[in-house]
C-alpha cells in the first residue's frame, strides 16, 4: 500500500488549522495536524514544497522508516516547523494503519492503560469574583482539575485570562488576536509575584483542598523568581507550576528544583527528545508538556515518554485550541496507552471547528477518551473547511512597563 496523494488543507473556523491528508493507493485516508500557532504558513510550505513530493510513492505502512527518512534525511534537524510537519505525516500514517487494521490507534500502541485521561480546563478571571465563576462553570461542565489564571493589579491585560464568560468570551485569548500584527500587552514580574499566592489562598478557601489546581507562568520568570513563586505556592498544593522559566535553558530548572517542592511542568515550545535531555536525566521536571503536534508525532512522543518513564516523569500534553481536533485525538490515543500518563490539557474547540472536524473523542466525568473508531477517529469536511479562509492571527507580545520586550 503506497502513498498516492498528500494534500495540505488550511482552514480558519475561528482560528487557523493546518491539516495534512494522505491517501493511499488502496483509497485509505489519514489525517495529521501541522498547526503552528502564528507561523502556520511556514509549515504549509514545508509540507507542500518539501515533504509532499517525497511522500508520493512511499510505502504507507513503514511509519518508523518514513519518520527517520524525513528527520535524518533532511540534514536540518529539529525545530518547530520541521517537527510539526513530520508530526503531521506521522499522525496521518498511524491513522491509516489503524483504519487498515480496523482498530483505534491506542490499540496499536499497546491498548488501554486506564479508563480515561484526566483533563484540566482553563479557569480565569480578571477579578477573583470572575475567576470563581469561571471555576464553578468548569466544575459544572465536568472538569475535575483546573488551571487558574487571573488579572494582576497594575497590569492592563494578561495573556491566558479570558473575558466575560456570560458573553461567550470564555477563551477569547485563544487566538490572541486575528490582527495583521501582534497585540502588545504589559508585564511586571514583581506585581505578579506579589499577587498570585493570595489568589491561590482564596481559591483553596473557596473550593477546598481536594481540587487539583494548575498554574502557567508562560516562561516569564528568572530561576530565582520561579523558585520564589514555587515556594510561595507550596501551601496550596499545586498539581503543577508550568513554564516558570524560558524553556530553552534546561539548566535554569536546577535552581528552581533545588528550592521548591511545587511540581514543575515544561515543554510546550520544545519539540525534540534532545530538548529534554537534561530535564529528564536530572529529574528537573515532573511533567512533559510538548504536544504530539509539535513534538514530531506519535512515534517521537512515544519514545520521549518512554525515556521519561525511566525517571518517573509523566505526560501532560499541551492541548489548547491551537492543537486541532486531529492533534488532540492523537494526544488522546497516546495518553490512554502510556503507563506514565499524568494529565492532559483540554480546551474544547468552538462549534464551527467541530463541524469542520468531526471528532470521536468524548469527555465524561472529567476524563477524556479517544473513542473506538478505527484510526484516530477524526474526519474533516473539505467543503466546509474551504469556507473559512486563513486569517493572520498572532499571540501577543509582552513589554515591561518601561517598554522593554519581555519573554513571552
Ligand atoms: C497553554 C498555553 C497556550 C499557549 C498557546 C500558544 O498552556 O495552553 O500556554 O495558551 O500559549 O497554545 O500557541
Ligand atoms: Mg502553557
Amino acid at each position: 500500500m503506497r502513498i498516492e496523494r498528500a494534500e495540505v488543507l488550511v482552514t480558519s473556523p475561528g482560528r487557523n488549522f493546518v491539516t495534512l491528508r494522505i491517501t493511499t493507493t488502496d483509497g485509505v485516508v489519514g489525517l495529521g495536524d501541522a498547526t503552528l500557532n502564528g507561523r502556520e504558513l511556514a509549515v504549509v510550505s514545508y509540507l507542500r514544497d518539501h515533504l509532499v513530493p517525497l511522500l508520493v510513492g512511499r510505502e504507507a505502512n513503514d511509519i518508523e522508516d518514513t519518520w527517520q527518512y524525513l528527520y535524518r534525511g533532511a540534514y536540518w534537524r529539529r525545530g518547530p516547523v520541521t517537527m510539526s510537519a513530520i508530526a503531521a505525516v506521522d499522525m496521518a500514517l498511524w491513522d491509516i494503519k489503524g483504519k487498515v487494521a480496523g482498530l483505534p490507534v491506542y490499540q496499536l500502541l499497546g491498548g488501554r492503560s486506564r479508563r480515561g485521561g484526566l483533563a484540566y480546563g482553563h479557569a480565569s478571571g480578571s477579578t477573583l469574583e470572575a475567576l470563581f465563576t469561571s471555576v464553578r462553570n468548569h466544575l459544572d461542565e465536568g472538569f475535575r482539575a483546573i488551571r487558574i489564571q487571573t488579572g494582576v493589579p497594575g497590569l492592563k491585560k494578561i495573556y491566558g485570562v479570558g473575558g466575560d464568560q456570560a458573553r461567550g468570551q470564555k477563551y477569547d485569548y485563544e487566538p490572541a488576536g486575528r490582527t495583521a500584527v501582534p497585540v502588545e500587552e504589559d508585564w511586571d514580574t514583581r506585581f505578579y509575584l506579589q499577587h498570585i499566592p493570595g489568589v491561590f489562598e482564596a481559591v483553596r478557601a473557596e473550593f477546598g483542598a481536594g481540587l487539583p489546581l494548575l498554574h502557567d507562568a508562560h516562561h516569564r520568570l528568572t530561576p530565582n523568581q520561579a523558585a520564589q513563586l514555587g515556594r510561595s505556592l507550596e501551601p496550596y498544593d499545586l498539581f503543577w507550576l508550568e513554564d516558570c522559566t524560558p524553556a530553552e535553558n534546561q539548566e535554569a530548572l536546577r535552581r528552581v528544583r533545588a528550592m521548591t517542592t511545587t511540581p514543575l511542568a515544561i515543554g510546550e515550545v520544545l519539540n525534540s527528545v534532545h530538548d529534554y535531555q537534561t530535564l529528564i536525566t536530572e529529574q528537573l521536571i515532573d511533567y512533559v508538556r510538548s504536544s504530539v503536534t509539535h513534538g514530531g508525532g506519535i512515534t517521537a512522543m512515544r519514545k520521549l515518554m518512554d525515556f521519561a518513564a525511566i525517571y518517573g516523569i509523566r505526560s501532560g500534553f499541551h492541548g489548547p485550541t491551537d492543537i486541532s481536533p486531529v492533534g488532540m485525538a492523537a494526544a488522546l490515543h497516546l495518553s490512554i496507552a502510556l503507563h506514565n500518563f499524568g494529565i492532559v490539557e483540554y480546551m474544547p474547540h468552538n462549534a464551527q471547528t467541530l463541524e469542520v472536524f468531526r471528532t470521536g473523542y468524548t469527555f465524561t466525568d472529567g476524563l477524556l477518551d479517544p473513542g473506538e473508531a478505527p484510526g484516530l477517529g477524526v474526519e474533516v469536511d473539505d467543503e466546509l473547511a474551504a469556507t473559512f479562509p486563513y486569517t493572520p492571527a498572532y499571540l501577543p507580545v509582552n513589554r515591561l512597563l518601561d517598554g522593554t520586550v519581555h519573554d513571552w
